[in-house]
């Protein structure tokens, strides 16, 4: 698995703190779920390799990118949470819903995350088509599923 993940290097690990005891929700959208799979690989490797402990890594599935919201407050909720990672892929079709759903997924997450107090990164790919995302997701531009671990990461010892 490791070897389709690339890119783990590329952002700023400074100031980074302890997270061997904070414990992650993980929020998965099920559609394109060849491609959330492997962000949230990606996500799950780079909270281990900075100290996170397996059994405080909880992944939930929802059906598509549009419940994220709702999946990442019902994981904000619970006190013993302390950040949450969302993961999707929407790819542009004939309609409009890309728009849609993007943005309630940016309003809403960012809602629950100022409504908690907790981190909550929008690990969201959108795209015009498929091989852009796979290009996200372990291709050339990296997978976006470890920067959406990293940001809580940090946003955790600010
Ligand atoms: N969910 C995704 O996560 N990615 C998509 O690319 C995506 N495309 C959709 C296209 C249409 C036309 C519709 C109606 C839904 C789509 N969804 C997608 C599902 C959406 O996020 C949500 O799960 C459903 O609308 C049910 O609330």
């Amino acid at each position: 698995m490791a070897t389709s993940l690339k890119n783990l290097n590329d952002y700023k690990k400074e100031g980074f703190g302890d997270i061997s005891d904070k414990k992650f929700g993980i929020v998965v959208a099920d559609w394109h779920s060849e491609i959330t799979d492997v962000l949230c690989a990606g996500a799950i490797e780079t909270l281990l390799q900075h100290g996170a402990k397996k059994e405080n890594i909880f992944r939930n599935t929802v059906p598509g990118s549009f419940e994220l919201t709702l999946g990442a407050q019902f994981l904000a909720l619970q006190e013993e949470i302390d950040a949450v990672i969302c993961i999707g892929v929407v790819i542009k079709g004939d309609t409009k819903h890309d728009d849609y759903i993007n943005h309630a997924v940016a309003n809403g997450l960012t809602n629950v995350s100022l409504k908690f107090n907790k981190p909550v990164s929008f690990g969201l790919v959108t795209t015009n088509n498929l091989e852009q995302a796979l290009d996200r997701a372990g291709g050339k531009h990296g997978n976006k599923g470890i920067e959406a671990a990293a940001a809580v990461i940090q946003m955790l010892s600010f």
